[in-house]
């Protein structure tokens, strides 16, 4: 707690699910956290640093609205952020904005479907990065912190867009951790199994009994197991870096080895 104290935090994607849990969990540990929340949903942000309020009147909350699939948001976005308050003192990228859509086949996949997953989980998260990265360098401290996801090391059919992503979310991260060795900025990824989010709702397009079929007879994890994981990995000592962490429900054993009740 000690050691996020007073920390700048920006997390992508924090108006729901897991993102939202995240910004919380920070909060809980560090009251006194400074979090920039993105995503599209303005309004869900702005409800979420009214419940940040209720919990800690000592946390700073900086809303934006962000569409990271749009590189032009992101230049926006980087070049509105006060410099001094803001930008010159960022600790920690969590990039967790992602999703996907459908289950189609290749083949039979809208040319739509493919671009947001790649434009929104891949290059997203890379201009996200490459923002962040000259100003950590510059203080050489920082810590990116990715969610990727078991799909991105086990793909499965229907899942050929989604897992593709993140496996490049994958191969990203380590790269940069590479790149960064001689330096004290630290990378890391984290890889969700099955976690009870509008993850499915969004894949399935809005059809909530879909989506509820997917965690039928099963207890998946949720928004707070992986912010719990995520506000660890932040608050490790300087030297420490979790550089790669994959979560699941104990009833999940890979991406399609699931016992179901
Ligand atoms: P949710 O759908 O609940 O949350 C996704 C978040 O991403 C939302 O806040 C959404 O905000 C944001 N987002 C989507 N598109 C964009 C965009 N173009 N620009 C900015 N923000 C965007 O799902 P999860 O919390 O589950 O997903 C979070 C991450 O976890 C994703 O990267 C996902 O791939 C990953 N993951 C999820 C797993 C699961 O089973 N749920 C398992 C493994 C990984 P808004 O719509 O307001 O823009
Ligand atoms: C989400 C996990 O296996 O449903 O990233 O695609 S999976």
């Amino acid at each position: 707690a000690k050691r996020l104290s007073g920390k700048t935090i920006l997390i992508t994607g924090a108006s729901s699910g897991i993102g939202r849990a995240t910004a919380l969990e920070f909060v809980k540990t560090a009251p006194d956290v400074r979090l920039i929340l993105t995503a599209r949903r303005q309004e869900q942000l702005e409800e979420l640093k009214s419940e940040i309020g209720a919990v800690s009147g000592a946390a700073e909350v900086l809303v934006r609205k962000l569409d990271v699939s749009d590189p032009a948001d992101i230049k926006k976005f980087w070049a509105e952020l006060p410099k001094e308050e803001w930008k010159d003192r960022l600790d920690v990228l969590v990039n967790n904005a992602g999703l996907v859509k459908g289950l189609e086949h290749v083949g039979d996949i809208a040319e739509e479907d493919v671009n947001i997953m790649y434009n929104t989980n891949v290059t997203g998260l890379i201009n996200m990065t490459q923002a962040v990265i000259p100003l950590f360098k510059a203080r050489d401290a920082g810590t990116v912190i990715n969610i990727g996801s078991i799909a991105g090391r086990e793909p499965y059919p229907g899942g050929s867009i989604y897992c593709s992503t993140k496996a490049a979310v994958r191969a990203f991260t380590e790269a940069l951790r590479k790149e960064l060795v001689s330096t004290r900025i630290r990378v890391a990824v984290i890889d969700p199994g099955q976690v009870e989010t509008e993850f499915s709702v969004v894949r399935f397009r809005g059809d909530k009994s879909k989506a509820d079929a997917v965690y039928a007879g099963v207890e998946p994890l949720t928004g707070e197991d992986i912010a719990e994981i995520v506000v660890f990995v932040a608050g490790r000592r300087e030297n420490v870096v979790i550089a790669d962490t994959l979560v699941f429900p104990s009833h999940q054993g890979g991406a399609s080895s699931m016992h179901r009740k």
